[in-house]
């Protein structure tokens, strides 16, 4: 009896990790996300009917970090928190990247579920939306 419960516990101890491992598996491939910006965002306006950010809104786990880029090949952008009233930026100073020259990134880890704008501080008809559930 002794060696049939000591089989089922090393059983038991078998499955419990790899439990363990396919769950830390899961988490780490769900908690990176990247957006990047369309091309020549910064030269029209038209980019705000369609999409300047790519996604313009995107939706995380909290705990995820996002890598945002500057993927537009044209020009100098920035990721900053806050909305646009009209042609006004107003910060909430939550997040700023500051100025990503082409192919540059910022990093950031959103902890707290909410829902955050930003914009672009030199075009300020770019407009995104990250939302952390
Ligand atoms: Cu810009």
């Amino acid at each position: 009896m002794a060696t049939k419960s000591g089989i089922l516990g090393l059983i038991i101890g078998v499955a419990t990790v790899l439990i363990i491992v396919s769950a830390v598996g899961e988490n780490t491939d769900s908690q990176v996300s990247e957006i990047g910006i369309v091309e020549e965002s910064g030269f029209s306006q038209s980019c705000a009917e369609t999409d300047c950010y790519t996604p313009s809104v995107l939706t995380i786990k909290s705990g995820t970090v996002v890598t945002m880029t500057n993927t537009d090949e044209t020009g100098v952008h920035t990721f900053t928190s806050g909305t646009v009233d009209g042609q006004t930026p107003i910060s909430d100073g939550i997040f700023d990247s500051n100025i990503l020259m082409v192919g540059d990134s910022y990093e950031r880890k959103f902890s707290q579920k909410g829902t955050y704008d930003y914009y672009c501080t030199l075009h300020t008809w770019m407009t995104g939306q990250i939302i952390v559930e």
